[in-house]
């Protein structure tokens, strides 16, 4: 059962949360889990399932994404998909376990007629019993209420890396658009689900940076993703450096310790990674996963593979409750 929430903060501070990262690994990881067993079942997992519902042909230049317009990625494009098909995928992620759904469109913002079909999405996933995420780019105050009037959940939008960093990575948008859409996801009374990005050549402050504005949001968001960069060919991040994964699970650790109640997301990249780093991850508080073979347009590690984790790990997939926070 969790605890009222007495702790939380929106008033940490770079220097704050730097200390926290730099203790030692053991000392940092006891402090993450004593916070996660303190406010979640720390033997759970939560488990999502992501559809791309419009492919492909972005005008915006995110260096990391396959699904932008100025990169050749060779990606299979592919216009706003029918209703059918996403119930059919929805009603095969909750066989597979997936409690939430959700639908991410290569938009740099919807057009009020794509958004009315993304809202007949919503619905008709809700409608099977699960909860609905989407990630559709920038929206404007009156277009997050209508997503909220259709019944959706959660709204994905993330920061990805620090204020300072985002011109590096980013040119068609800036960081106050996304937390200009962010504010209009919270007016709108929708849960939010923000993170960000690891392994961009950013470096630990501009990650710890990244944390402390998602801690200091007026509220902190219910679900926050951490992705580990996957590295696409034919976009300009395509020969980054490794990101190193005790770094990725002292990351996962502070965002853990910043926000306590939040759901952190083990997210892009596990492909990439060994099954001692998700074990670690889900010791430094990471609870929730997308499972699947694949992301959006990337590659993911499978039904299989995850089952085969979880049961090494007694890890189960979280059902959904009542009181669920995110
Ligand atoms: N177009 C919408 C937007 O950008 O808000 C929604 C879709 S976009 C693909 C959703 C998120 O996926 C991005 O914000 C980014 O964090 C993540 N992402 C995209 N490409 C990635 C990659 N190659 N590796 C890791 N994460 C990635
Ligand atoms: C998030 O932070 N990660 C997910 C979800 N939110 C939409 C997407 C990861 C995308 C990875 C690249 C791809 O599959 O195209
Ligand atoms: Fe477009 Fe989103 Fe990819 Fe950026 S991350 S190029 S906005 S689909």
């Amino acid at each position: 059962m969790k605890k009222t929430k007495d702790n939380i903060r929106s008033n940490w501070t770079f220097n704050e949360a730097l200390k926290i990262y730099n203790q030692s690994f053991n000392e940092l990881l006891y402090k993450a889990q004593s916070i996660h067993r303190n406010n979640f079942n720390n033997s759970k997992v939560q488990m999502s399932t992501l559809l791309s519902v419009k492919t492909g042909s972005c005008p915006e230049d995110c260096a990391y994404c396959p699904q932008s317009a100025h990169h050749n990625t060779n990606l299979e494009k592919e216009k706003l998909i029918n209703i059918t098909k996403v119930k059919e995928a929805a009603i095969k992620a909750k066989s597979s376990g997936s409690t939430r759904f959700c639908l991410g469109a290569a938009w740099r913002s919807p057009t009020d007629k794509d958004l009315d079909i993304v809202c007949e999405m919503i619905k008709e996933v809700s409608g099977l019993g699960m909860e609905t995420c989407v990630t559709l780019g920038m929206l404007k105050d009156y277009q997050a209420k209508k997503l909220a009037e259709a019944g959706l959940d959660f709204y994905n939008h993330n920061i990805d890396t620090s204020e300072e960093y985002y011109s590096k990575i980013i040119s068609t948008r800036n960081f106050d658009d996304r937390l200009n859409t962010l504010e209009n996801v919270r007016k709108a009374n929708l849960k939010v689900c923000c993170g960000g990005i690891l392994g961009m050549g950013e470096t630990v402050d501009d990650r710890i940076k990244m944390l402390i504005t998602l801690a200091n949001l007026p509220k902190h968001p219910e679900s926050v993703p951490l992705n580990q960069l996957i590295k696409i060919p034919g976009t300009p991040l395509e020969k980054e450096k490794d990101l190193d994964p005790i770094e990725l699970v002292k990351t996962i650790a502070l965002a853990r310790i910043l926000m306590p109640y939040s759901y952190v997301r083990l997210s892009a990249g596990r492909t990439e990674m060994s099954e001692s780093t998700q074990a670690l991850a889900f010791l430094a508080g990471a609870n929730s996963i997308f499972q699947g073979d694949i992301l959006l347009t990337a590659e993911n590690p499978g039904k299989m593979k995850d089952i085969k984790l979880f049961k090494k790990l007694g890890i189960v997939s979280e059902e959904l409750s009542l009181d669920h926070n995110a």
